[in-house]
């Protein structure tokens, strides 16, 4: 298991000198920001990038993440072509040495909040889920700017997204990612490129709109898709955490070779379909992270491990989520949790 860091490239506040000393830090997770979603990542981009994080004594071996156009995940005529452009990036990733591509098949909205900066009684700020302030927004008719959205998408187009995706059905989606998986993993197979599905956070439809990567169950029908352990998936424990029937330990005894990436945070689930994030310690959330790091010894894990979300702490502001004060506090924790589980 090797820890790593989520970094968002030369803009982000968080520097690679920062995060290089946190104790035991080995790898950056990144992505190319700046080319649209769809096209193709070059080579001379993708090498540049693994340069500037190598040359500050760190490695680039999973990518967070190549995003998935939103054609593909509707299924439209143009799929095919965004398809072969996700190829060629796969293939110039991996000539480039990437090993893990993570990616998600959520529809419109990647990950979602109703609050950024909810206080803690100890004077921190967090992330926060309340499914009655979600439940009765209508993204048509309300402006909205949560994390996660996609910003390049104008009012109209997010619209006409939003009411594609309204009618289809999870059927059809899972069909659209049957049909992409059946496209690209070939190449990610040739190429040795694990990818690696990130769970729909939250776990549950909103909005009105599909979500399918959700429990146990879902796994199972993504690896019916194709066993091969390329087919893979990004254990996210703060996503899967935060709907009480996911048994995290139990999922990553079960689909253990085709996790290739660990997100690890805590999510403190406060009634039906709502949580707070909190900071990465079992006694301060949901989750078992104790049980969930023997269960990654236990599947003799090998791959990436990530601190997630962070609180904002000791005045910190910046991306939220994505501080560094308590991500390297989680970081510090996740290598004590990985010492103490060791035999
Ligand atoms: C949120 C992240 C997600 C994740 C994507 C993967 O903090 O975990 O945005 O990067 O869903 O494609």
């Amino acid at each position: 298991m090797e820890i790593s860091f989520r970094w968002y490239g030369e803009d982000d506040p968080v520097t690679l000198n920062n995060i290089r000393q946190i104790p035991d830090m080995k790898q950056i997770v990144t992505a190319i920001y700046d080319i649209p979603v769809g096209e193709v990542w070059t080579k001379e981009r993708i090498a540049a990038l693994k340069q500037s994080i190598e040359d500050a004594g760190l490695k680039f071996e999973v990518v967070e993440s190549l995003p998935v156009s939103e054609e593909i995940k509707l299924g439209t005529e143009k799929r095919d072509q965004l398809i072969e452009n996700y190829k060629t990036s796969l293939i110039n990733l991996a000539e480039n040495g990437v090993k893990t591509v993570t990616y998600n098949f959520m529809p419109v909205f990647d990950w979602t909040r109703s609050q950024l900066d909810y206080d803690l009684s100890d004077g921190s700020n967090t992330l926060i889920y309340n499914h009655d302030q979600i439940k009765d927004i209508d993204p048509l008719t309300t402006n909205l700017n949560l994390p996660g959205w996609d910003e390049s998408y104008s009012r109209e187009e997010m619209n006409q997204l939003i009411t594609s995706y309204r009618e289809t059905s999870d059927e059809q989606l899972w069909d659209n990612l049957k049909y992409f998986l059946d496209a690209v993993l070939p190449t990610a197979i040739e190429h040795d490129v694990d990818l690696a599905i990130h769970p729909d956070d939250p776990p549950w439809p909103i909005f009105g709109i599909p979500r399918i990567i959700k429990n146990k169950e879902s796994y199972e029908r993504l690896l019916a898709i194709s066993n091969d352990t390329h087919n893979g998936i990004c254990f996210c424990t703060g996503s899967l955490g935060s709907l009480a029937e996911n048994d995290l330990p139990n999922m990553i005894r079960t689909f253990g070779d085709h996790i290739h990436f660990v997100h690890m945070r805590n999510v403190k689930r406060i009634g039906d379909n709502s949580f707070i994030e909190t900071g990465h310690l079992s006694k301060d959330g949901s989750v078992d992270m104790k049980a969930v790091t023997e269960a990654l010894r236990d599947i003799d894990y090998k791959g990436t491990i990530r601190p997630d979300h962070g609180r904002m702490i000791w005045g910190e502001t910046g991306k939220a989520g994505y501080g560094l004060f308590d991500r390297a506090l989680g970081a510090t924790y996740i290598n004590g949790l990985i010492e103490g589980v060791s035999k």
